[in-house]
């Protein structure tokens, strides 16, 4: 092999190794954030900095086309850098190695100077950054490999020595070309999209609701460090999905079709949604997996049309029995029909959430809620059809794998305050928590102390019957190592049971103990 082969070859090993840490970072904006995809982060950090007579001077040259000059700018500076990192690292390691890191370090910094950026942001451009170079090092090594074995062999490449080291760097060349193309154009797709649905959430004004829900009442949220907000910010609000990457609906696009045992099907799009009169309600969501104790749990204010008019627009024919809700990722869950239909029931098609479009995590732009009953049978998210079926002939998603066909809220409460171990001083103590029937309504919570007598906690005045109730007990703490534990009552009587349940099939039962030490 000749010196100026082995240097095309370093080359070409630097392009692929940068190719291939572009992809791994796409791959983790995926995961991480659409936007910390150090590709356009560069770019636009270049827009930034580039001072306004260079710009006015594209603008001038390119005019609507200067994004593209600037792209395929950036493309060839780093096609030369990385194809010269490959040389510089056959040649003089491991300064290949660095001018690598240099290039990862620039798109870092882009990526975190980003508005609205979070520290989590340089994580694909770190993991692509390390990634590339460890790419690099394993090539430049196998092409040493492989020239020495070809010197020796009078570079005889015939030669039985030389093929097999020749074979092993063209196969970590060409599969990792292969991986970062495949990998890295599908993950830009999907990252771009993700972006563009973002904008257009953005920019939409959801209507008024036509009924608003009855006014929060006065003293329904207790003022205690450490207790749940009453109305959980969607930031905090818990999320359970199957989705591996959340999915990205343009809601221009987005159609909901009412199917199956019905007199009419329908079908409506995003915009004949919201032209309809919505319901404003406030309902609190539970996830099935929530352990005793656990925070899967959330209240939320809700704008949407009710599922029973869609429905008595479809008319459902007799016999049918259940609907079953499909997500566009192929998630379904089975709500029992007569919930839907119930005139006492908010079950809604929600497309707000506290005041703003659904977040794509909760569902853009169209997901269900339904008071009373666990999200994985009733709270489909990125709803695409309502098939109105039996359970007989139809089973959803989790149904298949071993969980309960219906799903309703057992009754339930927490202890937010004193949390979990901790350490209080002796004196007054606020003992604070949550509690829910939803859809049947709390009428009271005792709490006690090492197995002591229970004692009733004082309830917050409830929003409704459908969202969780604060509740507070002042406790007269003494010095020592005490368990605290709570029990809630439905306004029926019925009260909730300390006889440990585990989750699988139909949810958690048991009380919330809590161990905290006073000094
Ligand atoms: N498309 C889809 N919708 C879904 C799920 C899912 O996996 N996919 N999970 C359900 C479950 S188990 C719960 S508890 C709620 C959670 O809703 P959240 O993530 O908005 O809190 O969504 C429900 N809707
Ligand atoms: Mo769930």
């Amino acid at each position: 092999m000749n010196a100026k082969l082995r240097r095309l070859w370093a080359a070409l090993a630097g392009l692929i190794s940068a190719a291939a840490g572009f992809a791994l970072a796409e791959l983790g904006a995926l995961v991480v954030a659409p936007q910390s995809s150090p590709l356009l982060a560069v770019g636009s950090l270049i827009i930034d900095l580039s001072p306004p007579a260079v710009k006015d001077a594209v603008i001038a040259l390119f005019g609507t086309n200067d994004k593209v000059f600037l792209l395929v700018l950036l493309g060839i500076v780093l096609v030369i850098a990385a194809a010269g990192a490959g040389m510089l690292e056959f040649r003089t390691p491991p300064w290949g190695t660095v001018v690598l890191l240099l290039l990862g370090g620039v798109a870092t910094v882009a990526v975190v100077s980003r508005a609205q950026s979070s520290a989590l942001w340089a994580l694909p451009a770190i993991i692509g950054t390390i990634g590339a170079c460890l790419l690099l090092r394993l090539a430049i090594r196998r092409l040493h490999d492989w020239s020495e074995t070809a010197a020796t062999m009078h570079g005889e490449s015939s030669e039985p020595g030389v093929a097999p080291t020749r074979r092993s760097f063209l196969l970590l060349l060409g599969g990792s070309a292969a991986v970062a193309v495949v990998v890295g154009v599908g993950a830009r797709i999907a990252n771009a999209a993700s972006v563009a649905v973002t904008t257009v959430r953005e920019a939409i004004s959801l209507p008024k609701p036509t009924t608003t829900a009855a006014p929060i009442p006065a003293g329904s949220s207790l003022d205690i460090e450490g207790l749940s907000p009453l109305i959980t910010p969607n930031d905090d609000f818990y999320r359970i999905d199957t989705a591996l990457q959340v999915p990205a609906i343009d809601p221009s696009t987005w159609r909901l079709r009412v199917t199956g045992m019905v007199e009419n099907e329908l079908e409506i799009s995003f915009d004949e949604l919201l032209a309809l009169p919505l319901t404003e309600t406030i309902i609190t969501l539970m996830c099935v997996s929530n352990e005793v104790g656990g925070d899967l749990i959330g209240n939320a204010v809700w704008l949407g049309y009710p599922i029973r008019e869609l429905l008595a627009e479809a008319k459902p024919q007799s016999g049918a029995d259940m609907v079953l809700s499909t997500s566009v990722d192929g998630f379904t869950a089975s709500t029992p029909l007569e919930i839907l239909e119930d005139e006492n029931r908010n079950s809604i098609l929600a497309v707000g959430m506290n005041g703003a479009p659904l977040p794509a995590e909760h569902g853009f732009p169209v997901r269900m809620v339904v008071p009373g009953l666990y999200g994985y049978v009733s709270a489909t998210k990125w709803v695409t059809e309502l098939k109105v079926t039996t359970f007989d002939d139809d089973a959803a998603y989790w149904t298949h794998r071993g969980w309960s066909e219906k799903g309703p809220i057992k009754i339930g409460s927490r202890i937010d305050v004193p949390s979990n171990r901790a350490s209080v001083e002796a004196g007054t103590v606020a003992i604070a928590g949550v509690a829910w029937a939803q859809h049947t309504g709390i009428r009271g919570v005792e709490v006690r102390v090492d197995g002591g007598p229970w004692e009733p906690a004082r309830l917050a005045a409830p929003i409704s019957s459908d969202t969780w109730v604060q509740w507070v007990h002042e406790w007269d703490a003494t010095p020592d190592d005490h368990v605290l534990e709570a029990r809630a009552t439905d306004t029926t009587g019925e009260r909730q049971s300390g006889t440990p349940v585990p989750v699988v099939p139909d949810g958690a039962e048991g009380w919330h103990a809590v161990p905290v030490t006073v000094r």
